[in-house]
């Protein structure tokens, strides 16, 4: 611990912290711009600068550590006077006409500050250049004209998303923030996460599709999860008059601390879908609006002489981005009530049966997507982090330039290739042969950490080198990288997950033991599974794959979901067709009764993350008048079937070993 005063204030603080957290823990407030919690100190904007007791000049607080004994003052009459010049600086530096921005009025930290130093104008010329605004992204408006330069943008886009996108050009007021080597942000290498946006002070980054919806001060805030994957970000929703303005990553979000990608920031503000607002039912030959009253009753007496019949009644699928609890209810009412012998999930285990199948035998083998936080080496086989669960991707693209080194394994081309430092394209399906390859080489040259017995090691590269397709070089050089490394991370996707084969995963984790990503200390091996509560499917095995017999009606919980062509085929076979779902899609258009639930925002609800968290969603704003929530209309059913719900989803989800620690 350090001793310091502050503002006359004895404090103690930790050593190595800044003065500026230093006073923040002391309760005393001293004005900063380019300093965000989240970031790496940056030092550029000096609002933040303190008099130091026995120091020539005044210096940044947000760079500054503390030392023993150190005096310092933030409220000098030097200060404010340089304050207010820093400011006057800023303001006449570009354009800020505050009236025609659309952060002004409480949003602009800018603004904020000179308010805060009791500022009501600036006493200098403007002299500002006139930047083209930036208007190519279809997130997000860039306009130089405002920017403060304080990078915020650029640390977060660099430590946050791992992209590096976001750079500065030029010097002095002639700089300007610039997508790669000046492109057109909507050309660039961006991948539209948003986290520039969410850290930009002023209105130099605004989002298309939340500007002018509101400030901070009209909308109330409502932590949440996304539940656009399974990573299950903590996220912020920002909701004004039903209507949810803005999705933030929440910084204190157990799994991503504030990142979030695309999918779960943009996607939902603009979502296109047409909502189905009253229940539906087939009349000669058309979709109409009916009572739920009628809908309901058609449907149970239509699935009542269904019921114990397992292979030629009713055949129920639910989509794995539904709760737990919905999807509890639903495998209660439809396998334990109805006893149908086909009640899965819109996965169909691709993600996860090989998995839980590992676990019934052998328990809980795989970690936390924590362990990326410190690895130097990651195994991705058959896993598309880039594109498919990218706030795990951000974890590996971050590390890179502290010297992370990635291997992907993955018969196409993948967006991961060009950062790997060694790809294997190996043949679809020679997994296995490609795994036993890289044990073999790590036991022939003796690189093991754990002990293994494998026979005839000239043989089994010499198959792994032919049945995968890879040359014997590369095949080494992976071995050896990830036997030499500290911390390895296994990571692997539905590429692997959807060969339905527990023998390969049990393969994974011999690599995995062999090469130290898992001991007694440490977990690292991972599945990352696929919608938001894929392990809660698993969980309450919904995991067989989707094939139609002889059966006379099928029963589809889509929630708010997305429906292919395909499934929507495959699942509309049967005679009689019930979907529940929120939106119009080609399964709502051939069913016979359509069911109108609530969304995602609309419902609380439990998600089983890829890692084994149990997180909440919460409830932020109301559905439309005429649509029910999952768990209502799932248990309307029930009663209207005479089966009981016990609603235990708690127990449900606990009574199959979890190949993930779940809590
Ligand atoms: N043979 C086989 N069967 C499988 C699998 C497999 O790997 N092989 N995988 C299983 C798994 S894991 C899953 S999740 C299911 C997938 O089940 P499907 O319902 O087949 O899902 P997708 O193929 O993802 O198709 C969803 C549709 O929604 C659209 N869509 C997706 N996101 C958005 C969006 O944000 N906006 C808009 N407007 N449209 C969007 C897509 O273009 C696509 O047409 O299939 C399962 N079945
Ligand atoms: N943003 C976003 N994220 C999502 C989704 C989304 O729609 N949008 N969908 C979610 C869902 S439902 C799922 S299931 C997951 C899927 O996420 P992933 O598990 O990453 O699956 P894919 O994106 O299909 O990538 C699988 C990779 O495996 C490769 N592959 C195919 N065959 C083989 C093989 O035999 N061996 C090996 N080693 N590789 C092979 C493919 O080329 C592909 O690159 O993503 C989830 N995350
Ligand atoms: S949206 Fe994300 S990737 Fe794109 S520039 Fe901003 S921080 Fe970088
Ligand atoms: S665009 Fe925003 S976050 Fe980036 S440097 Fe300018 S003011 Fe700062
Ligand atoms: S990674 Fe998944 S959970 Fe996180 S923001 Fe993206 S879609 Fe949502
Ligand atoms: S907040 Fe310290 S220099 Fe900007
Ligand atoms: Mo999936």
């Amino acid at each position: 611990m350090v001793q310091l005063i502050i503002d006359d204030k004895k404090i103690e603080v930790p050593e190595g912290i800044t003065v500026l957290r230093a006073a923040e823990m002391a309760g005393i407030r001293i004005p900063t711009l380019c300093d965000h919690k989240e970031l790496t100190p940056y030092g550029g904007c000096r609002l933040c600068i303190v008099e130091v007791q026995g120091w020539r000049v005044p210096m940044a607080s947000c760079t500054l550590p503390v030392s023993e004994g150190m005096v310092v003052k933030t409220q000098t009459e030097i200060l404010k006077k340089s304050r207010n010049f820093i400011l006057s600086m800023f303001f006449s530096e570009r354009n800020h006409f505050c009236p025609f921005c659309q952060v002004s009025g409480g949003d602009c930290e800018l603004q904020n500050a000179a308010y805060d130093e009791k500022m009501t104008h600036w006493p200098m010329q403007p002299g500002w250049n006139n930047f083209v605004v930036d208007t190519s992204h279809p997130y997000f408006v860039l306009d130089n004209n405002r920017c403060i330069l304080c990078r915020r943008c650029v640390r977060a886009c660099a430590e946050v998303t791992g992209n590096f996108t976001l750079s500065v050009a030029e010097r002095g007021a002639a700089s300007t923030i610039v997508a790669d080597i000046d492109v057109p942000l909507g050309e660039s290498s961006c991948v539209k996460c948003g986290a520039c946006v969410q850290v930009c002070p002023t209105g130099a980054l605004i989002d298309r599709t939340s500007a002018y919806q509101g400030l901070q001060e009209n909308v109330s805030e409502i932590k949440s999860v996304c539940v656009g994957c399974s990573v299950g970000c903590g996220i912020t929703l920002k909701v004004r008059d039903n209507r949810i303005v803005r999705i933030e990553g929440d910084w204190q979000g157990a799994v991503n601390r504030g990142a979030m990608c695309e999918h779960g920031r943009y996607h939902p503000m603009i979502e296109s879908r047409t909502r189905i607002k009253s229940p539906l039912m087939r009349k000669n030959g058309a979709l109409e609006s009916v009572s739920w009253e009628e809908a309901l009753g058609a449907v149970a007496e239509k699935l009542k002489p269904l019921a114990g019949d397992a292979h030629n009644g009713v055949a129920a699928i639910a989509s794995t981005r539904l709760p737990l609890e919905v999807l509890s209810a639903f495998k209660e009412l439809f396998a334990d009530g109805l006893k149908s012998g086909l009640v899965t999930s819109t996965e169909e285990g691709m993600t996860t049966q090989a998995v839980s199948a590992l676990a019934e035998k052998i328990g809980a083998f795989e970690g936390r997507l924590d362990v990326l936080r410190n690895a130097d080496v990651v195994l991705c086989v058959g896993a598309n982090i880039a594109k498919s669960h990218m706030v795990a991707g951000f974890m590996v693209k971050r590390a890179r330039p502290h010297g992370m080194r990635i291997i992907s394994v993955d018969p196409e081309k993948n967006e991961m290739d060009e950062l790997a430092n060694i790809a294997l394209k190996n043949k679809p399906g020679s997994d296995l042969a490609l795994i036993e390859g890289l044990k073999a080489v790590i036991v022939k040259e003796g690189l093991g950490r754990a002990a293994l017995q494998m026979e005839n090691v000239d043989t089994v590269i010499a198959e792994a080198v032919e049945k995968a397709g890879v040359s014997a070089e590369s095949l080494t050089e992976a071995a050896r990288t990830l036997a030499h490394s500290v911390s390895p991370v296994i990571l692997f996707g539905k590429g692997l997950t959807a060969q339905r084969d527990p023998q390969l995963v049990e393969a994974l984790l011999g690599l995995a033991t062999l090469v130290g990503a898992v001991d007694s200390e440490r977990v690292g091996l991972l599945s990352l599974k696929g919608e938001a509560n894929s392990q809660a499917a698993a969980q309450l095995q919904l995991e067989s794959q989707f094939a139609l017999n002889g059966h006379q009606a099928v029963f589809a919980a889509i929630g708010d979901d997305y429906v292919s062509k395909k499934l929507a085929e495959r699942v509309s076979k049967a005679p009689y067709l019930v979907v529940q779902a929120a939106y119009e899609s080609e399964l709502t258009e051939k069913a016979d009764v359509v069911l109108p639930v609530a969304i995602w925002a609309e419902q609380e609800g439990h998600y089983i993350n890829l890692d084994g968290r149990m997180q909440k969603t919460v409830k932020a704003i109301e559905a439309p008048a005429g649509v029910r929530e999952n768990q209502a209309v799932l248990a309307e059913l029930a009663r209207q079937l005479d089966v009981p719900l016990n609603g235990d989803w708690q127990t449900a989800a606990h009574t199959r070993k979890s190949s993930v620690a779940l809590n």
